[in-house]
């Protein structure tokens, strides 16, 4: 496929992943021990051979940029290309104000590459999608945009962008995440169809909307309030079914996984799958390679304690750089380099990586940010009265530790 660009918008302030979110970028915050969010969908791209790809940054954005500059580079010897874009202020002093309007600031840098299609997708998802095969159904449809979609619970409508569908997978209908009356999917009132907030445009219609946009007052320049409904009502956005999507090698079972993980329950939830028996996203498929930045650290260890049967990590994924001695890890994912000493005991913990956590602790259903310390003998997550006082602690209960803390010293 040629005349290709994908734009990833990576500069969500992304609040109601805080205090993750306290000190970098959502698409920066690290993921599933050995990850960052960005990494999946650069993954999508890279994997579907599409390698002409900018993103665009705003909020928050060394920590997302260093990850870049470390991983994400492509040489240049062909015009292939990975380029973050700092937010320049080029239409005036403002930051970018919507969505479309980050794009519509860079339109110069589009009309650089003279692309046909331009692909706009969302940096804070976890998902794999062969992006070759939605560019596939917009081309076979007489469509000027396409959006992908998944089936949603009703209850999470108000996140979402809703859709309604004709037989043809055309767009007949968009709700900007309606606070009330979602319109569900037909037969199946439990359910509505989300928009994952990823377009194909072909390029000229996405500079014609984006061009007359910029000068409607009214305009909050966003792709799911101004330019859906604006396009669909002429009968030129198309549906992509993303559980159609086809991935060599990948299991059932994953078959449609997407999961906004926009909140720290979610974050949470989307972690904790990775670890279940039979994973519903599996990050094992030599297919479908999962590229991210890793340090050169030494393998795991774990130092075993004959008598107490500890020094285990069990249902885990544990990266590079841990020394899990004498204590047990269990139902959790550890980063690189942390230390879990002897006497300790993590269960349901997301340990994002460079933390230590003291001989005798006890730590359940947390998330601990990196270079965390934790004294010895700590308890954390037992008693949820105490936990709120202390810490930060999700509507489902799960204590979050910001980056850098020392606890119980
Ligand atoms: P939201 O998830 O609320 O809704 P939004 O906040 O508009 O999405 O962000 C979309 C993407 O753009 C994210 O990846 C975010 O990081 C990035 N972004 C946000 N503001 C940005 C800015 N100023 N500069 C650069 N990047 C920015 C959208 C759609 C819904 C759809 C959901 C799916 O509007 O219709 O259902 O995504 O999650
Ligand atoms: P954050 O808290 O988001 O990790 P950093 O600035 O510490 O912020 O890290 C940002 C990026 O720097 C990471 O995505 C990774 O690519 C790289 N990085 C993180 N830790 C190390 C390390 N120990 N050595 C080298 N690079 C690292």
């Amino acid at each position: 496929m040629s005349g290709i660009l994908s734009m990833i918008l990576a500069g969500g302030e992304g609040t109601r992943l805080a205090p993750l979110t306290g000190i970098r970028a959502k698409p920066a915050v690290p993921f599933g021990g050995n990850y960052r969010i960005i990494d999946f969908v650069l993954n999508n791209f890279v994997n579907s051979d599409l390698l002409q790809i900018f993103v665009l940054t705003q909020f928050k954005s060394h920590s997302l940029l260093k990850h870049m500059s470390r991983r994400w580079r492509v040489t240049g010897l062909t015009n292939r290309f990975i380029d973050p874009i700092p937010a320049q202020m080029q239409t005036g002093k403002h930051w970018y104000q919507g969505t479309a309007d980050a794009i519509y600031q860079n339109l110069e840098v589009i009309n650089g590459v003279d692309p046909e299609v331009v692909c706009v997708f969302g940096g804070d998802h976890i998902y794999k999608m062969d992006v070759r095969q939605m560019i596939q159904f917009h081309n076979d449809n007489p469509a000027k945009l396409t959006v992908a979609a998944i089936p949603v619970p009703v209850e999470q409508a108000h996140q979402f962008g809703v859709i309604e569908i004709d037989e043809n997978h055309k767009m007949i209908g968009f709700q900007e995440k309606p606070k009330a009356n979602p319109k569900t999917i037909p037969g199946n009132p439990n359910m509505v169809l989300a928009s994952m907030g990823n377009y194909v445009f072909d390029a000229a219609t996405l500079t014609d909307c984006l061009l007359r946009d910029a000068e409607n007052p009214d305009s909050v320049h966003d792709f799911g309030h101004n330019i859906i409904p604006d396009l669909y009502k002429a009968g030129d956005v198309y549906v992509y079914d993303f559980s159609q999507n086809e991935i060599r090698g990948e299991p059932e079972q994953s078959k449609g996984y997407w999961r906004d993980v926009g909140t720290i329950d979610s974050y949470y939830e989307a972690n904790m799958d990775l670890i279940s028996v039979t994973p519903p996203i599996d990050l094992y498929n030599r297919y479908w390679p999962l590229r991210s930045y890793h340090p050169a650290v030494p393998p795991a260890k774990f130092v075993h304690d004959e008598a107490q049967r500890t020094g285990q990590a069990i249902s885990s994924m544990v990266s590079g750089g841990c020394i899990v001695s004498g204590s047990i890890v269990y139902r959790s994912i550890l980063g690189y380099n942390c230390h879990i000493h002897s006497h300790a005991y993590v269960d349901s913990c997301v340990i994002m990586g460079g933390n230590d956590i003291g001989r005798g602790s006890r730590i359940r259903r947390a998330i601990i940010d990196k270079n965390v310390e934790i004294a010895p003998n700590t308890v954390i997550g037992e008693d949820p009265e105490q936990d709120r006082q202390r810490f930060h602690v999700s509507k489902e209960g799960v204590v979050v530790i910001p980056k850098g803390s020392r606890i119980g010293f």
